[in-house]
């Protein structure tokens, strides 16, 4: 059956075409410091949002009922949905995507069903892969939805909580790698506390470190070659979550010798719910050499919560498109479309028209910042700011060979320094010249 017979294929017609199933500036062929725009961008679609999302919301049950959702045995219904997803990747023209266990296969009445279910599941979407071309950017495990994880997955106060996210965990990264996956993630769904007068914050800490630890070393069992990756958030669903923010991640990383096996996976929306820009959470991932890939949505600024929208803001993607640019570009990670059409976007082709989109947005985003970085203007600025390192006592601070009795000297012989303009007007009317 076909899903989306009112689309044919999303093809480049640049940005004077009125047709509004095309791209105006994804030209996913195209030469961009000699590597194709779609190997710059390596678009992703997310699973749960874009094949199981109903448009629910807290005051309300779901807004549609898609086609392929309509078949009533739950199997059926799983391989229908893969067949309605590879339809809709290939239409679209994205490379790859990204899934939970439970998006693509349903729980079953115990473990070894649930994981029954998964293999079945996984040979259908090897298969549509082999046919099509898709890839899978990353898989990951569901260790949130199920009420078994209540109090928590990898920081349960039940060991025998702890050991089925362990075992989840376990088959879910067998399927990454039955199907290519080039990374898997980490999202501490539930790894957080809603008060700590029934939270033992230290031991919390310690097991999910443990639960970690025991990730790597069954990667390296399995030979997944793939990246591991830590997504943070700061709430939601509980009060505090562990994996609060790029910082808090690469701390709690180092405390626990865990910084060469996990990047991180930035998403906009939860930068901002942390109180950051999506820039500064890729600046700091970026800094630490852990920038491994990038949830690409919006939040709303007028709202506290994970709204998950398609990225149509071109600021917020050229300020992103730099930082990764600059880190030298993606290689496992990519941008997934963690974004849902509104609930009020009922139709299947708002499916299309969200992606199309955010598509274009991040491609503007990837060709501006471009020219920035070619111009190099801001890049000189930022260097000559910092020039003074370069030499004399800057220099010797670099270096690790300053102490604090050469830096009395100096200032003592020293006039009173003048502060130099930092030229943010300047710079932002700059940015603004290349849009
Ligand atoms: C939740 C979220 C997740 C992760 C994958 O806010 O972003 O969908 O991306 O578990
Ligand atoms: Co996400």
């Amino acid at each position: 059956m076909e899903y989306f017979p009112e689309v044919k294929k999303v093809s480049f017609e640049g940005k004077d075409s009125k047709n509004p199933l095309t791209f105006k500036y994804y030209d996913p062929d195209r030469l961009i410091l000699g590597k194709k725009m779609k190997d710059h961008l390596r678009f992703a679609v997310a699973y749960w949002h874009t094949l199981k999302g109903v448009g629910s919301d807290m005051f309300g049950a779901g807004s549609w009922k898609r086609p392929w959702e309509t078949v009533s045995d739950p199997m059926r219904r799983a391989e229908e949905t893969l067949y309605a997803a590879f339809e809709f990747f290939t239409k679209l023209g994205v490379d790859y995507y990204c899934f939970h266990d439970r998006d693509i296969a349903p729980e079953g009445q115990n473990f070894s069903e649930s994981c029954k279910n998964l293999d079945y599941i996984v040979k259908v979407a090897r298969k549509l892969q082999n046919d099509s071309g898709i890839k899978l950017l990353w898989g990951t495990a569901n260790c949130f939805s199920n009420p078994r994880y209540t109090h928590g997955a990898g920081t349960n106060p039940d060991p025998k909580v702890f050991a089925y996210a362990c075992a989840q965990v376990k088959h879910a990264m067998e399927a990454t790698q039955e199907l290519g996956g080039e990374n898997y993630v980490f999202w501490g769904g539930r790894e957080g506390y809603e008060t700590l007068l029934n939270t033992n914050y230290a031991l919390e800490q310690e097991l999910f470190a443990r639960f970690l630890q025991m990730a790597v070393d069954y990667k390296r069992e399995l030979g997944f070659d793939g990246t591991l990756l830590i997504e943070p958030k700061p709430k939601e669903p509980t009060k505090h979550q562990y994996d609060f923010d790029s910082a808090t991640v690469l701390g709690f990383l180092r405390q626990y010798n865990l910084q060469d096996e996990f990047k991180l996976n930035i998403e906009a929306n939860h930068a901002t719910l942390a109180g950051h820009t999506f820039q500064h959470e890729l600046t700091v991932a970026a800094a630490a050499g852990a920038l491994g890939s990038v949830d690409a949505n919006t939040g709303d600024m007028l709202l506290g919560w994970d709204t998950d929208q398609f990225p149509t803001n071109i600021y917020d993607a050229v300020y992103a498109m730099l930082v990764i640019q600059q880190a030298g570009g993606f290689t496992t990670g990519g941008l997934n479309f963690d974004a849902k059409a509104r609930r009020g976007s009922v139709d299947g082709l708002d499916l299309f028209y969200g992606h199309i989109a955010a598509m274009d947005t991040f491609a503007r985003g990837l060709l501006i910042a471009v020219k920035i970085i070619e111009d190099s203007m801001l890049e000189q600025f930022i260097a000559d700011r910092y020039a003074g390192y370069n030499s004399g006592f800057g220099a010797k601070v670099l270096a690790g060979k300053a102490d604090f009795r050469q830096a009395e000297v100096l200032v003592t012989a020293n006039e009173e320094p003048v502060p130099a303009s930092g030229r943010q007007e300047y710079l932002e009317n700059l940015i603004n010249s290349y849009i």
